[in-house]
């Protein structure tokens, strides 16, 4: 599969490609074009390069008949794609040479790009991810999802808190996507059922047509190429002239209103879900078009349709996607006249569901009024879909149930329309079984399986890190990239103390990148050489930032005590966002912004501890600080976080964990070994057994006066001295509730903090072991969860 052309492309030719679609697409001369124009002639001129592989692999895909994989999703966190583009193809090299020749700089236009936030956090990553390597492994797949209007909001902070503002990325023109207006199907919502002709015929009240933006997805060396699908709306009818020509232009638009409300923003919300009748429309949207889009482009080629489980899988990410069982069968046996029973068998054969989280704020259910009131046909099928699966199953208990307590539940759905149902971490997937379905799990033994998530090599480490990438292609040859175990050859390079003294220098030219850019950022100057401790991802009081701030106060008041003492310098590092409705979380980095406000203008604490929060952590916020760090934190509470994906980025780059025994940190540290992990704090059993202990905070903020100090000076009003009574309700919740077990954990995280600092002192120990987790994170690359997915789940092939 790989492009012919290739072999001749020069740099002249580059030159005159980008000139090409400077002139002739952007309609820019060279001497007048801003960094944007360049932007957009240098991304023209690559997906040039793209649409060969593009083509190849859409045809070798019809030739033989591949099996296809459709990943359905309602978010992708892809970030900017010029660069990663650019990587994969092998180009970037020649792009930069070629811009070089025509005055410009790869980077700072590289840098122009808005990113593609079309997610929220870790489910939003992981789908980009999987569709990257899905493209390197030659996996012929599909990815569907909506082409939200406005991505994941923008944040700033004002006095500290977090305000939003809506992101934009579409007010620039967006050259990677093609516009397929003759793709496009009708969307169905509310009305009504009727009885005709002995039928049942659902009449809608509203229609939107979907239509499809194709962006090709360019895998590791061009070798092969899906594509990545996004459904926008259009109104059915443009606008009602009769209501303009009376003048009334706001009803005249109404028709344009509703269609583009479907797509208009993303729901911010991780790992919460939102309950809105707007979002199960987005669900049923994307849903919808994509079915239909899927058994459109089967029988092009294909006449039977009880065939096409021999020849699809589609995977549900999380069950936002579940209306795709009802709308399967809908479609078989409303329109392709199948009984019930034979397209409910097809549609479990066709199908895939990945939980991604035992929050219970996360399950999405559904009233059925409201169900009902949406897509009337749906709950009856549900409601037909439920009974059948309690008639197979007639020593069962009540839990299995779909429909419960008016309420459709979205995981059973999900469960019973499955062939195959995975976790995403050993533990997760154990925790799926006992906690969150064990009923299902017993009448479906072997349903449920693991697949353990995976991140990207290509740009979680080349593109991000090209210092280390260098280092790594120098020391054990090419070929890593799309071959991650070989990172295991590092092992024995690292008793060589060339190879140490090298890793950290990448680490420490990192770190002063990133410290030049926190100084632009934040106005706040950091020692390069201090410790990097960093947590980045969305806030959440199960993930724990809580705890870091109550250290950093704790290690604060270590220093004003002792103001003469000998400490490890550190910077703390946080970054992430909070759902704009979630106030307990927008308190946390309230707190945050507040104790870096202390910190950072208290004298005692030069060169010992600095406090940065940059604003409006995304993808490439991540790029910058990954490589840069040198602690990851990952302090969720145990049997929380389903998997974790920065954790496996962290390591990759050679940062050190401190963490709980919690998702894939377990899988983590099992690779580089207990004794190169900071490990502290309960088990999930043991915060089971913690939490029937009603006195469990009190008793352990009692035990430690550090704790009990932290929590007096913030209630003192310390670190909001205009407002201090700013944090009672935080602080009186940390003796009195505290759900997640901050302060039971906090005097063993303290523990293995010192003992973080003791490594640390000792720079070669720590260079040994920062070495050993790159050389250890073979497995967590996503081309051997999409192998796994293959082989496991979707039964598909590879075609290279
Ligand atoms: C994860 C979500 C999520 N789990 C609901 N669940 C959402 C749930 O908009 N919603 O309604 C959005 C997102 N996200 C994350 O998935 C887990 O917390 C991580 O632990 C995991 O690594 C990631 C990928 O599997």
């Amino acid at each position: 599969m790989t492009n012919e052309k290739e072999p001749t492309l020069t740099r002249e030719g580059f030159r005159d490609d980008i000139l090409h679609h400077l002139k002739y697409t952007v309609g820019k001369d060279r001497h007048h074009a801003s960094v944007y124009d360049w932007r957009l002639a240098l991304s023209y001129a690559l997906r040039d390069r793209i649409v060969e592989p593009w083509f190849a692999s859409t045809k070798a895909t019809w030739d033989n008949d591949y099996k296809r994989v459709y990943y359905l999703s309602m978010e992708y966190l892809i970030g900017r794609i010029l660069e990663d583009a650019a990587i994969n193809l092998g180009l970037k090299g020649l792009a930069a040479a070629a811009l070089l020749d025509l005055g410009q700089d790869f980077d700072v236009i590289a840098l122009d790009e808005p990113d593609a936030a079309l997610g929220n956090g870790g489910l939003g990553r992981l789908a980009a991810c999987y569709m990257e390597s899905m493209a390197t492994l030659g996996c012929p797949g599909y990815g569907y999802g909506v082409r939200y209007e406005h991505g994941l909001f923008r944040q700033r902070f004002e006095m500290g808190q977090q305000a939003e503002t809506p992101e934009d990325w579409l007010s620039q023109r967006h050259p990677w996507e093609f516009e397929r207006p003759e793709s496009n199907y009708t969307v169905r919502f509310k009305g009504h059922m009727e009885e005709r002709h002995g039928k049942t015929v659902w009449v809608p009240g509203e229609t939107v047509i979907a239509t499809a933006y194709d962006t090709p997805i360019v895998g590791w060396e061009g070798r092969w190429s899906n594509t990545l699908r996004l459904w926008g709306a259009k109104p059915t009818t443009l606008f009602d002239l009769e209501r303009f020509n009376r003048g009334d232009y706001a009803a005249a638009a109404a028709p344009e209103t509703l269609a583009r409300t479907i797509t208009r923003v993303l729901y911010p919300d991780d790992t919460t879900y939102a309950g809105k009748e707007l979002r199960l429309k987005q669900e049923y949207f994307l849903t919808s078009a994509s079915i239909k889009d899927i058994l459109r482009r089967y029988l092009e080629s294909h006449d039977d349709i009880t065939e096409l489980d021999k020849h699809i899988a589609i995977q549900m990410n999380d069950t936002h996607p579940a209306l795709a069982g009802p709308e399967l069968i809908r479609l078989l046996v409303d329109r392709h006249d199948l009984p019930f029973e034979q397209a409910l068998e097809i549609s479990q054969n066709v199908l895939g569901y990945t939980n991604h989280t035992l929050l219970p704020e996360a399950l999405e259910r559904w009233s059925t009024w409201l169900m009902g009131s949406v897509l009337p046909r749906h709950m009856q099928i549900i409601e037909k879909i439920d009974a059948a699966h309690l008639k197979a199953n007639p020593a069962r208990p009540a839990s299995i149930g779909i429909v419960r307590n008016h309420e459709v539940h979205m995981g059973e759905l999900a469960f019973v329309m499955a062939n195959r149902v995975n976790g995403v971490s050993a533990l997760h997937t154990e925790l799926v079984k006992s906690q969150l379905f064990p009923a299902l799990d017993k009448l479906h033994p072997g349903r449920v399986i693991n697949v353990t998530n995976g991140v990207t090599p290509r740009r979680w480490l080349k593109l991000a890190n090209p210092g280390l990438a260098d280092l790594v292609t120098e020391t054990i040859g090419e070929g890593w990239e799309a071959d991650l175990d070989r990172l295991e050859e590092l092992v024995p390079h690292i008793e060589d103390n060339g190879f140490r003294e090298a890793f950290m220098a990448v680490k420490r030219a990192n770190k002063a990148e990133a410290a030049h850019w926190m100084k632009v950022k934040c106005g706040i100057e950091v020692d390069p050489d201090a410790m990097f401790d960093v947590q980045v991802k969305r806030i959440h009081e199960y993930k724990r930032q809580l705890m870091n701030v109550f250290e950093t106060i704790a290690q604060w008041h270590e220093i004003k005590k002792n103001p003469e003492g000998d400490f490890v310098p550190r910077v703390k590092i946080f970054g992430g966002k909070s759902a704009p409705g979630y106030a307990v979380a927008k308190e946390i980095i309230h707190l945050i912004n507040d104790v870096a406000e202390v910190v950072n203008n208290d004298p005692d604490m030069r060169g010992r501890l600095k406090v940065i929060y940059p604003p409006n952590y995304n993808v490439t916020m991540a790029e910058r600080l990954i490589p840069a760090a040198d602690l990851s934190e990952q302090i969720s509470t145990a049997g929380k976080e389903a998997s974790g994906t920065g954790n496996m980025k962290l390591s990759l780059n050679g940062a050190l964990s401190i963490g709980t025994l919690d998702g894939a940190n377990v899988e983590i540290r099992e690779r580089v070994g207990a004794e190169n992990f900071f490990l502290f704090g309960m088990t999930a059993q043991e915060v089971i057994e913690r939490r029937k202990n009603v006195n469990h905070a009190r008793e352990a903020i009692e035990a430690s006066q550090a704790l009990k100090d932290v929590l007096q000076l913030i209630a003192e009003g310390r670190f909001s001295p205009n407002q201090r009574d700013r944090y009672h309700g935080l602080v009186h919740r940390a003796w009195n509730s505290d759900y997640f077990l901050v302060t039971s954990d906090f005097t063993d995280y303290q523990r293995a903090q010192a003992e973080v600092d003791a490594a640390f002192l000792d720079p070669d120990r720590w260079a040994r072991m920062a070495a050993l987790n790159t050389a250890k994170m073979g497995f967590f690359s996503s081309d051997r969860s999409i192998r796994g997915y293959m082989e496991n789940i979707w039964g598909a092939r590879s075609a290279l």
